[in-house]
């Protein structure tokens, strides 16, 4: 396939960290384009992106914004990704639309660790990418202190494109470093052409320098020039900067404002003369190079009006109206741009479009001709590991079947988001990357599906057992009018080994109990079960029936049951019963600066540190191994996350039961009585 496709439309993804200016820096991006003809903001709720209910209230992206724009003669389509990390999930797949990725940034040193995540996203999938220091009307920094900071996150070597020219402390334009021109900002609209300040003269000369230093480690020529003091030609240095971009070799890093519209043509401009084309991004995931059209789903929603629509991206060929992919039949192709879709008649290799109602299709597909192609050999970003649940219960009960189903479409749209029944706690389980996150899940279920639910902390899966065996003889007998009942056993109970579950033993002798009612007996013990004396499932325990009695015409099954389940009822509160608690393995990342912070989180939460390793393919990153109790666990990122500038994650195990005695017990036994008492 070329990897040059002229005309083709590019597709530039924006990620960055939380609040750092995206979704305005779209709206710069689109007005300095001339897509739009006025400029919205974030904060005054008319942006092209952030259209949804969800985002508004809340001024912050809650899922992908989708734009496009024409800039000079070629055609862009946009996607603003979220960047709280609890919408991660968006910009992963997001990003695999993308030929380039901008990442936005803030020129706050003690904020740059934020960006670690997302490089090394960027460099696992090789996504070529720049950097836009945004919110410069607000920098105190000095860029050489900035851009080291940043180097420090990033293992690919940053390569300054501008320096900024200053007035005080404000920054009021830039001096490009390839054609070694002053430019001075302007409110949302171009910059002017100014004299090269002469107190830069030197501090150009110096960055020009380490930026031709840093293409000439991919390219010998430019190499041999440097070493022999020639002055390369202008035109291959902006050759080399795209080829080693479009390599993701180098990351060029430019700076302005997006509120102010500084530094957006310049951006503009460098994505049209450097950013790669499609063609060097379907070579990059491997999509194949024949056989009709072919496309990758990036993202599913579902909307009110339009029913479920899929975002894909045409790598090759064209999709037209009524496309099929396998069988299924689009119901029409659509341009996205914010809020509003516009009917389009055809997409071609390049393009970012919409596809209305393909059921069967997924997020992550390519979509060919002859069908989807769930297990391609393209690169697919693995769901991230959830960390936060909450369990939820419809306001109206008729609602059951609704919830279901709703929850089944938002999870469609984000697989980092998902849904468990628990059987032990025999709780709805919505799990997802954090408070914000479910709590964004719950509105939509209300705004989207009209299905209102209650929500609450998820109940710890305690369980008990017995610490001591005992021998009980139990007897079911009833007279009332004609057939009566009688059951009447002897058991042993005793405790099993953790892990042991539960083990029924008969060592009847004599037909003492008949064999027609062993199973009776056994099922009634297994129904006890369910709670023991302290109110939890029982487990770790065996039950043998060892003797009895029966009646020739009194006895039943029912009759046996009864007496098993009352033997159990009666014997076990003298067993010593003891609350068991889950523990989880629990693995936590953090760069290893917050190491020792982890350790003090650990111990805080009755935790036990089994180790530490350099955290695998993470430069400076540290993996704690511990073991915590479950009920520990459910707000552990909130506190993780605060301690970690927002940086550190876990995953979780279950890893076994463990014996919980002392306070904490009582007040675990106790809110389990007062939680009886109220149903
Ligand atoms: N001073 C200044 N403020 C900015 C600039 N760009 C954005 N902001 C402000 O920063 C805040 C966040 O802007 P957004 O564009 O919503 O940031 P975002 O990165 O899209 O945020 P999320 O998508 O929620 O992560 C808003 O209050 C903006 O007005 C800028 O260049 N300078
Ligand atoms: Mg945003």
């Amino acid at each position: 396939m070329s990897t040059e496709s002229p005309g083709a439309a590019r597709c530039a993804v924006i990620v960055g960290p939380y609040t750092s200016g995206k979704t305005t820096l779209l709206e710069s991006m689109l007005f300095q384009a001339g897509a739009t003809h006025r400029k919205g903001s974030v904060i005054d709720g008319n942006s092209v992106g952030d259209p949804s209910p969800e985002a508004r209230q809340r001024q912050m992206s809650v899922e992908p914004n989708v734009a496009h724009c024409e800039y000079l003669e070629d055609s862009w389509s946009i996607i603003d990704c979220p960047g709280s990390v609890e919408f991660a999930r968006d910009s992963h797949t997001a990003l695999m639309a993308a030929d380039l990725a901008i990442v936005v940034a803030t020129p706050e040193i003690e904020r740059t660790l934020t960006l670690a995540p997302i490089f090394k996203f960027l460099d696992d999938y090789e996504i070529p990418h720049v950097v836009f220091i945004n919110k410069m009307d607000k920098a105190n920094v000095r860029m050489r202190d900035l851009l080291e900071a940043l180097q420090a996150v990033s293992s690919k070597p940053l390569v300054l494109r501008q320096v900024p020219i200053r007035q005080g402390e404000e920054v009021t334009g830039f001096v490009d470093l390839v054609s070694e021109r002053a430019w001075k900002y302007n409110l949302n609209t171009q910059s002017d052409l100014v004299e090269m300040p002469e107190t830069l003269a030197d501090r150009e000369g110096e960055a020009r320098q380490e930026l031709l230093e840093s293409l000439a480690d991919y390219d010998d020529s430019l190499l041999e020039q440097l070493l022999e003091d020639k002055v390369p030609a202008t035109d291959e240095v902006y050759g080399l900067l795209g080829k080693e971009l479009a390599s993701d070799l180098i990351v060029p890093v430019l700076f302005g404002s997006a509120e102010q519209g500084h530094g957006i043509t310049r951006l503009l401009k460098v994505l049209r003369h450097e950013g790669p084309h499609p063609g060097v991004s379907a070579a990059r995931l491997g999509i194949p190079e024949s056989g009709g059209f072919a496309a990758t789903a990036v993202k599913t929603y579902h909307a009110a009006h339009t029913g479920k629509l899929t975002l894909a991206r045409v790598w090759r060929g064209e999709m037209a109206e009524g496309v099929t992919v396998g069988g299924e039949r689009a119901s029409a192709l659509y341009k996205i741009m914010g809020g509003e879709q516009q009917k389009i008649s055809r997409a071609v290799a390049g393009d970012l479009v919409a596809l209305g109602r393909m059921d069967e299709v997924e997020t992550g597909d390519l979509l060919t001709p002859d069908g989807r192609v769930t297990d391609s050999d393209m690169l697919w970003p693995p769901v991230e590991d959830p960390v936060y649940a909450m369990a939820v219960v419809p306001l109206n009960r008729q609602d059951e079947v609704k919830l279901s189903s709703s929850i089944a479409k938002l999870t469609e749209e984000d697989a980092s988001l998902s849904v468990e029944h628990n059987p032990d706690t025999n709780q709805m389980l919505l799990w997802g990357q954090g408070e914000m996150h479910l709590r964004i899940a719950v509105d939509r279920l209300k705004s989207k599906y009209n299905v209102e639910v209650e929500v609450s902390l998820p109940n710890t899966a305690y369980k008990e057992t017995i610490r001591k065996p005992t021998k009980q003889h139990s007897r079911f007998k009833r007279q009332t009018g004609g057939h009566g009942q009688f059951g009447d056993v002897h058991v042993e109970i005793r405790p099993l080994a953790r892990g042991g579950g539960f083990e029924f033993v008969d060592k009847v002798v004599g037909g003492s109990v008949p064999r027609q009612y062993i199973g009776a007996v056994e099922t009634g013990t297994r129904d006890y079960l369910q709670r023991g004396p302290l109110g939890f499932p029982v487990v770790d325990v065996q039950v043998t029936l060892y003797d009895g009695q029966h009646h020739a015409v009194d006895s039943s099954d029912q009759a046996f049951k009864t007496a098993g389940r009352l033997a159990m009822s009666e014997g076990m509160p003298n067993c010593n019963p003891v609350l068991l608690e889950p523990i989880y393995e629990v693995t936590i990342s953090v760069p290893s600066d917050f190491t020792n912070k982890v350790h003090s989180l650990v111990s805080g939460r009755r935790g036990q540190i089994l180790g530490f390793e350099i955290r695998p393919g993470w430069q400076g990153w540290d993996d704690l191994k511990c073991q915590m109790p479950q009920s520990e666990l459910q707000d552990l990122i909130i506190e993780l996350r605060s301690l970690t500038i927002g940086v550190g994650s876990f995953r979780q195990k279950f890893d076994h039961l463990q014996e919980l005695t002392g306070r904490n017990a009582e007040v675990v036994i106790e809110a389990r009585k007062d939680d009886s008492a109220q149903h």
